[in-house]
């Protein structure tokens, strides 16, 4: 009811930071690319294998962007979709089942909607057919304008592996798409190549899989290799296609792609033992914003992907208050270090919280439980705040308008 709906409002009023004037409004009118990257890790960054650098173009990418090297996927089992969620809402998934099927039909406050009244055109790509992960039905709830699915694609089993379209060929077949829609534009791109059981053609791999007892880990380089070519081929068209001057860049890993079934192998490519406290660390994923014309920096705070959705609104000039988000802007000095993941492990500045045990990210090791005591009340209360919205549909009782008033 209403006073549920105040109890929220409070609470986004109190986890509002002031945006950093620097960067405020910095994307004004530009094209917005969000692109997700499918079960890409961030272990992988500036990493080698067998002598092999497996991500050149992303590497090339923390040099001249705004590169997040301690950034954490936040879904549950709604996998792909949960992260989508996190990113156009600034809310959090559920603990168990996928949002994107159990409330596609709540009222949302997401990025689409808020964009299309200060006049963008907001799209998805994605080659995979309209309705998986019920895509259509909550994309239109959400707001977009259109969703660029299978059918908007050329798809042949020539130019597909394992779930569908060759990524490279993705990107290619969205050109024409984005020449022809309106701008400025928000759009998101969904990779797929990188996906398990991560297959890839031999004339598509360029580097060979690794060498370890353990195949998908093996096949996983070669595949994220794959991908981080199709990025760098992808921003070229962009280029050719005179839209990569008036638009920014949005990349973010979706979530893990090897699991924890898999820690013998990534224990031998790490040189350490996966600890509980190694496994948080292996929750983070690749987060970039790449805005033309800045050369951006390493930015080493905490975060997650729910801090997304004001980042993009405050680079585009766009004021927040009144906005019910659970993350926050990352560029604003209040930011702060945190992020919280779904099965309630979170993450400070210098301590790792999870299954109960509080840990110290200098060593690695468990300390006394005092240490972590800052993050927990935010951590449950972040989840649980998050969980009402949800569960109660409470964004239907909210007045936009009237909270900016209050603002
Ligand atoms: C399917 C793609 C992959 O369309 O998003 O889904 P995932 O299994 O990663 O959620
Ligand atoms: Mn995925």
């Amino acid at each position: 009811d209403s006073s549920e709906i105040t109890d929220i409002e409070n609470y986004a009023r109190a986890n509002y930071k002031e945006p950093n004037p620097e960067m405020f409004g910095k994307a004004k009118g530009k094209n917005v690319f969000v692109i997700s990257l499918e079960s890409t890790q961030n272990f992988v960054i500036n990493e080698s294998v067998n002598g092999k650098e497996i991500t050149p173009f992303l590497n090339s990418l923390t040099k001249n962007s705004y590169y997040f090297p301690n950034f954490y996927h936040q879904t549950g089992q709604g996998k792909t979709s949960d992260a989508e969620f996190l990113v156009d809402n600034s809310l959090f998934p559920l603990p168990s089942g996928a949002v994107y099927f159990t409330h596609s039909q709540n009222e949302y406050n997401a990025s689409p909607e808020l964009l299309k009244e200060k006049g963008y055109y907001t799209s998805v790509m994605h080659a995979n057919n309209k309705s998986f992960w019920n895509r259509d039905i909550m994309y239109h709830n959400l707001g977009y304008d259109r969703y660029y699915s299978l059918k908007d694609f050329n798809v042949t089993p020539e130019n597909s592996v394992g779930w569908g379209l060759k990524d490279k060929e993705f990107f290619k077949q969205t050109i024409p798409h984005l020449k022809e829609q309106p701008k400025p534009f928000y759009t998101r791109f969904i990779t797929l190549t990188n996906h398990f059981p991560f297959t890839l053609n031999e004339e598509d791999q360029s580097i060979p899989e690794w060498t370890s007892g353990d195949g998908t880990v093996n096949r996983y380089f070669t595949t994220v290799r794959y991908e981080d070519e199709a990025l760098k081929e992808f921003f070229d068209e962009v280029k050719k296609a005179g839209l990569y001057d008036n638009s920014i860049f949005i990349l973010y890993g979706d979530h893990y792609g090897i699991s924890e079934n898999h820690n013998e192998a990534m224990s031998q490519f790490l040189g350490k033992d996966i600890t509980p406290f190694e496994s948080i660390q292996l929750q983070k994923v690749p987060f970039f914003i790449h805005i033309p014309g800045d050369k951006g920096k390493v930015m080493n705070e905490v975060a997650g992907q729910v801090d997304i959705k004001p980042t993009i609104q405050h680079l585009l000039g766009n004021d927040t208050r009144g906005d019910i988000d659970l993350g926050t802007d990352l560029f604003s000095k209040d930011h702060g270090d945190f992020a919280v993941l779904r099965d309630n492990s979170y993450i400070t500045k210098n301590n790792v919280f999870t299954k109960g045990k509080c840990y110290d990210k200098a060593t690695g090791k468990p300390v006394d439980g005092k240490a972590c005591k800052p993050g927990a009340e935010r951590a449950k209360s972040d989840l649980e705040i998050s969980d009402r919205i949800v569960y109660g549909d409470l964004l239907r009782f909210y007045d936009k308008d009237k909270a900016k008033q209050n603002k």
